[in-house]
Parts: structure tokens; C-alpha cells; sequence
């Protein structure tokens, strides 16, 4: 695994800092941030950026850190992939824009014929292209509920699906995503997630999702649902992966109840469980895939793709909106997509694991306050509690996020207790940085863990 290929050749593949952090330069920033910017809007971590490319962000202080965060799974073949700049220069030079429903351009289309090829299932297979991962979920349940004529959405406890108002409601957590922003779509139902760590122990994954469909068939009725939406492993909600047989069981009640079963795999896909799409993991087909985040190495870009007989089952125009499929955007997700094939970053992310995993198993032999490891190629994440409880650990799990950042490793949280630590790192990672992360990762423990 090597990221040569994917780094501008100018940036130093380097741990490296010159000031404390924030620096000057990013103080300043941060000030004119403070008086401009709405502070409803987060910072994970107040450092100004000027470069980044392979696993590592240069900030305007001349500050190197190592990037385990990915812009939240987005860059997964590096910043300013080479390939990616040149594709993305070379369409803005011919055009920035046309509205691919007023005059059409082949971008959109070979980017339509690659999601057929690489989601899941050999059916006929057709897509629409939106901006954002939630507009990719919206449009999801208005293409179900026109292919099914019902109504009724079920969503899991812990999920994340965006911040508009229809994905507001699916997704699961109340503080900061849907504070005070109700009312909320209506006919969106809840039910238990497989959480293997909290869940009993023993329960299977077919036990978990019979527990859900038993909530679905009484409190809805099964001939009222469009569709079963799930995250293969949750996100935001924690790197949660289910029990093996959950997603099976949900896709095989669904075929049976007329309810479609769509798969977010908008942190999930392009390669970063270590395949195509994680519902692979288990040979899942679910019947509409969301994605968006890797899939343009960092230009907005999602997809809806799905069985072509639901995907046209809305009428003409039903779909659509001003920059969906954007030119740069889909020039940018060819060459990541082809970026992804030639380097095997697939492959890469089953490495990262491989270099990740047993070093986080060893944390929690050595922390008690390391409940659960777990995930899935390069989705990997640690679960805080105090220990020998499943209480969560959020004041530790911030300050370890807070002296991780200090130390110049951009690590991320997720968890509906916020105690659960995520890494991301970009495919492309050398292992020399994985490493040096890690050992910073071991430090900051042993050190906010004494005493
Ligand atoms: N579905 C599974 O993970 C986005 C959100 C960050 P958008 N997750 C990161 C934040 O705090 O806003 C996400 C996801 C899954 C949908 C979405 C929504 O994707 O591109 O952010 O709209």
C-alpha cells in the first residue's frame, strides 16, 4: 500500500509542527470566522487549511497534520487526487455548467453507467444525480413511495441520514441535528438498530431485526411500508455495525412485504469498508443504494441508484434540480472512480484495517475504557465507557479527541453519546503516517488516562 501516486508531488507525507494550534494565522481566521460565520455552523478542529493531499492537511500556519478524518469519509483517494485536478481543470476550461435537464452532457451519464456497474446486483440498474448525501436519502423515499404507493418509512435508532427536513426526521439524534428545527415529516418510523455492544449479548443479527420487523408489523402494518433505509454501518451514529444475518433478514423481509430496502452507503461506499459498497459484505442487493461523499474525491456529488423499473416509476421531470450532476463534479468522480479501480483502494482500505485494527484491540487491552473496536476496512472506531460499565465516556472521548488534535492528528468523534472515536483516514494513507497516528493515538491515551 502506497500513496505515491495519489499525492501532489510537493507535499511532504509529514507529521510536522511549527507552532502550537491552533497557530497565529488560524487564530486569526478563526476570529474573522467568529464574527462572519453563523455559529450554528461546527469546527472539529480550529486550524485554517492551505494544502492537503494523500493523509496529510497543511495549514496556514505551515502546520502538517496527519488526516484521519477524510473531510468525513469524502477523500478517499487523497486531496487534490492528481487525477482529479486534472479532470476537474480540464471540464472547467470546456464548461462549468449547463443544467444537465436543459441541455445534457456525458459526465452525468458515464457516471450513471459506473453506479449500474459497481452498486450491488446484476439487474438493470438506473440513477439520478444530486448535490448532497441528504438529497440523495430524499430523493430515495419520494422515488419509494411513488414505486410502492405507501407511505411509511422505517429508519433505525442511532441513524444519520442529513439535515433537511425529511432526512432531519430519519436521522435519530435530537442535539444538534434536529434541535428546536421541528415539526418533522410525517410517517417516519423508528425502530431498533443491531448494536452488538449494547444489544444483549448472544442476539443474533436475525433476532435484532425480527425485535425491529415485529415493531414494523404492528405499529405500521407491512403493507403500508415503501421502504426499509439503513446504513450498512452507521456513520454519525457511531460506526455501528450490525450482527451478521441483520441486513440479510431486513432485505429478505422486505422482498416479501413489497417494501423496498435501500441502503445508505453514503459514508460507506466507494471502497471504504473494503469493497465497492459495503452490503456486499454479506451479498446484500437492496433496491435503491444513496451515496455521495467519496464518491468525487471532494467535490458534491450524489447518487440515487436503483432496480430501473422504480427509478422510472416517477414521471418525467419528477427528479432533478439545478446543479445535480454537476459537470465538474461528475468529471471529478469518473477520475476517482478510476483512480480507485487503478490502485486497488478497495484493497488499500482491507490494509488499513490490517495496520489498524489489532493496534486499536491492543488499546483496549491496555485501556479499560475502550468498551468496543469495531468496523470495517478503513471505518474503524473505539467506543469509550466507563470501564467495566457500557456508560459512556464522552468528557474523556473529547479530551482525548481535543489532545489528538493538539498533537497534529485529525481524528473524528460520532456516537449518540458522542463517546465514540472514528477514523477515516484517506485510502491513499502511507503506512508510515497509519503508524505514527497510532502511536500518537497509544500516547494521548496513556496520558489522559493516568490517575
Ligand atoms: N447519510 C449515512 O453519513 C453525512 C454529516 C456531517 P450530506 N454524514 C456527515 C454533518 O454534521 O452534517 C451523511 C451520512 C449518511 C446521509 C448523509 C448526509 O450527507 O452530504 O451531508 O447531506
Amino acid at each position: 500500500m502506497t500513496g505515491v501516486l495519489a499525492e501532489p508531488a510537493a507535499l511532504p507525507q509529514e507529521r510536522r509542527l511549527v507552532t502550537g494550534l491552533p497557530g497565529p494565522r488560524s487564530r486569526e481566521l478563526m476570529a474573522r470566522r467568529a464574527a462572519a460565520v453563523s455559529a450554528a455552523v461546527g469546527t472539529t478542529v480550529p486550524v485554517f487549511v492551505e494544502r492537503a493531499g494523500g493523509g496529510v492537511v497543511v495549514d496556514v500556519d505551515g502546520n502538517s497534520l496527519i488526516d484521519l478524518g477524510s473531510g468525513i469519509a469524502v477523500v478517499s483517494v487523497g486531496n487534490a487526487a492528481p487525477r482529479v485536478v486534472d479532470a476537474v481543470q480540464a471540464q472547467a476550461a470546456a464548461f462549468t455548467h449547463t443544467c444537465f435537464m436543459v441541455t445534457p452532457y456525458e459526465g452525468y451519464v458515464a457516471v450513471c453507467e459506473e453506479l449500474a456497474r459497481l452498486t450491488p446486483g446484476g439487474h438493470p440498474k438506473k440513477s439520478a444525480l444530486f448535490n448532497s448525501g441528504a438529497e440523495a436519502v430524499e430523493n430515495a423515499v419520494k422515488v419509494a413511495r411513488v414505486a410502492t404507493g405507501r407511505s411509511a418509512v422505517v429508519v433505525f435508532d442511532h441513524a444519520y441520514h442529513g439535515r433537511t427536513n425529511l432526512t432531519m426526521a430519519l436521522t435519530a439524534k435530537a442535539m444538534p441535528y434536529k434541535w428546536g428545527f421541528g415539526p418533522f415529516a410525517p410517517e417516519v418510523y423508528r425502530v431498533p438498530m443491531s448494536y452488538p455492544f449494547r444489544d444483549e449479548p448472544g442476539l443474533t443479527g436475525a433476532e435484532a431485526a425480527a425485535r425491529a420487523l415485529a415493531l414494523v408489523e404492528s405499529q405500521i402494518g407491512a403493507a403500508h411500508v415503501a421502504a426499509v433505509l439503513v446504513e450498512p454501518i452507521q456513520g454519525e451514529g457511531g460506526f455501528v455495525v450490525p450482527a451478521p444475518g441483520f441486513l440479510p433478514a431486513l432485505a429478505a423481509w422486505c422482498r416479501e412485504a413489497g417494501a423496498l430496502f435501500v441502503a445508505d452507503e453514503v459514508q460507506t461506499g466507494f471502497c471504504r469498508t473494503g469493497d465497492w459498497f459495503a452490503c456486499e459484505d454479506e451479498g446484500v442487493v437492496p433496491d435503491l443504494v444513496t451515496t455521495a461523499k467519496g464518491i468525487a474525491g471532494g467535490l458534491p456529488l450524489a447518487g440515487l441508484t436503483g432496480r430501473a423499473e422504480l427509478m422510472d416509476a416517477v414521471p418525467g421531470g419528477g427528479l432533478g434540480g439545478t446543479f445535480g450532476g454537476n459537470p465538474l463534479a461528475c468529471a471529478a468522480a469518473l477520475a476517482s472512480i478510476a483512480t480507485m479501480r487503478e490502485l486497488d483502494l478497495a484493497g488499500a482500505a482491507r490494509g488499513i484495517e490490517g495496520t489498524m485494527l489489532p493496534r486499536l484491540r491492543d488499546l483496549a487491552a491496555r485501556h479499560r475504557e475502550v468498551g468496543d473496536v469495531r468496523g470495517r476496512g478503513a471505518m474503524l472506531a473505539v467506543e469509550l465507557v466507563r470501564p467495566g460499565t457500557r456508560e459512556p465516556e464522552a468528557a474523556l472521548t473529547a479530551r482525548i479527541v481535543r489532545e489528538c488534535h493538539a498533537r497534529g492528528v485529525v481524528v473524528l468523534t460520532a456516537g449518540t453519546w458522542g463517546n465514540v472515536l472514528r477514523f477515516l483516514p484517506p485510502l491513499v494513507i502511507g503506512q508510515d503516517l497509519l503508524t505514527e497516528a497510532l502511536d500518537v493515538l497509544d500516547e494521548v491515551f496513556a496520558a489522559e488516562t493516568a490517575g
